[in-house]
């Protein structure tokens, strides 16, 4: 048995769960979800009904671990340690997965929804402030790093990474030459690449 079944439909965020697995050469099976027709299994998983969700397999029995961004550093804390930030990496790496995680996916999703923070007092108490300052946040870190934590990949790319790929694919984060050049990195990597295609045997 593999050690990790990951919750998938191929037209969902579960893609980043599948890259965050690839990253790390973990052993995984792939349990797909249709969405008219869910299983019981997803819902014991995580109770939102939402993929991705893992299971990780182990002697004592399943844990279960659901959001991308926490699975993204649970699969690299499980199975691959050098994707975890150094001592001097963490604050870059926790800074930008939790932004990535709250402020800028709330921001995101509420432009696309057409929902705006109302006024000086809306903007001062919603947590991203404006989407123009959430954007800003993002472009202005990669004009400074090639990756979040610097020169080195880590496993804070893949989540912090599919949002900027995922955004400028989709037309949902100001394209700039900062976040191409990053999504243009990213894109290169075999891991990515193999995240996309075909479900492992
Ligand atoms: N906050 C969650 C979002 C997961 C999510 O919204 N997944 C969508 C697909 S992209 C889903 O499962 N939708 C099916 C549904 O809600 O019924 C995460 O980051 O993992």
């Amino acid at each position: 048995m593999a050690d990790f079944t990951l919750f998938f439909n191929p037209m969902s965020r579960a893609l980043i769960g599948k890259w965050a697995l690839e990253e790390a050469g973990a052993s995984y099976d792939i349990f797909p979800v249709e969405w008219d027709n869910k299983p019981a299994e997803l819902f014991a998983a995580n109770p939102l009904g939402k993929v991705p969700a893992l299971l990780h397999h182990r002697p004592e029995g399943d844990l279960a671990v659901s959001e991308c961004a926490a699975i993204c550093h649970y699969v690299a804390d499980a199975s691959a340690p050098s994707l975890l930030p150094t001592d001097a990496e963490k604050a870059d790496y926790f800074r930008m997965m939790f932004f990535a995680a709250g402020p800028l996916e709330a921001a995101v999703s509420n432009k696309a929804a057409g929902w705006v923070p109302d006024g000086e007092r809306g903007e001062m108490t919603i947590g991203y402030g404006s989407f123009e300052r959430a954007s800003a946040m993002l472009d202005g870190w990669f004009a400074e790093r090639d990756y979040v934590c610097g020169e080195r990949f880590t496993m804070a790319d893949v989540y912090v990474g599919s949002q900027v790929d995922w955004g400028l694919r989709f037309g949902t984060v100001p394209a700039g030459a900062n976040l191409e050049a990053y999504a243009a990195k990213l894109r290169e990597r075999p891991a990515y690449a193999t995240s996309l295609g075909a479900i492992p045997d």
